[in-house]
């Protein structure tokens, strides 16, 4: 048994099959996990979520899936122009979408590896007491959690103790991070960079490159 876990996907769908196939998943004794993001940004959001279902991939709940849940649980008539324009990229079946990221976790903690859409709060030891914001969306640390993104303040992984290896996404400008108890999977694929996954047991990074840049980076 081998364990997969891929960073942020963002419907980038001929990758994230591409990485699956390099890695060589056995389906039924493998086991393949997603930083969250499958959807938004690129070409095939429902497609992603459904290969990953016939492939068994556990997903933590990202940001766009988080933002998906709340805008689609508000009534029509009381979204604004902004969420119109977020579910419409989506590019349909939004239903269906809805159905299929609902109930993701926000964390999966497994005996090796900690896995969280952007990062865990420093300062804290337990994922219950952990800030919702800050699981979804922490790039840098600035003491107190109130600015989670200044290019001022350090990332939160030089700011954390933990016990297993925090493996997370959602920073695709920071890109690749592969340091002592930390991975950062999020390489920027829907950029037309790389999607990357790594495999624990044999402590190895795998990566694809984009076919497209799907995506400005800004
Ligand atoms: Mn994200």
């Amino acid at each position: 048994m081998r364990t997969l876990i891929v960073g942020d996907v963002h419907g980038c769908l001929d990758e994230l099959k591409d990485i699956v196939d390099s890695f060589g998943l056995v389906l039924g004794k493998d086991r393949i996990f997603q930083t969250g993001d499958m959807i938004n940004r690129g070409p095939h959001s429902l497609g992603s979520l459904e290969f990953a279902r016939e492939c068994g991939i556990q997903s933590v709940l990202g940001n766009h899936e988080s933002r998906l849940i709340q805008i689609w649980e508000t009534p029509a008539h009381a979204r604004n122009p902004k969420e119109d324009a977020f579910l419409k990229r989506l590019g349909g079946n939004l239903e269906h979408i809805y159905e299929l990221v609902k109930n993701w976790p926000l964390w999966i903690d497994d005996r090796d590896f900690t896995l969280v859409h952007a990062g865990i709060q420093p300062g804290k030891s337990s994922l219950e007491d952990m800030d919702r914001k800050v699981l979804l969306t922490v790039r840098t640390w600035d003491g107190v959690g109130k600015d989670l993104d200044s290019p001022k303040d350090p990332p939160w992984f030089s700011c954390v103790k933990w016990p297993r290896t925090v493996v997370f996404g959602h920073w695709a400008l920071g890109g690749l991070v592969v340091q002592p108890g930390f991975r950062g999977l999020d390489s920027g694929c829907v950029y037309g960079k790389s999607l990357s996954a790594w495999c624990p047991e044999e402590d190895r990074i795998y990566q694809v490159a984009a076919r497209h840049e799907y995506s400005r980076l800004h």
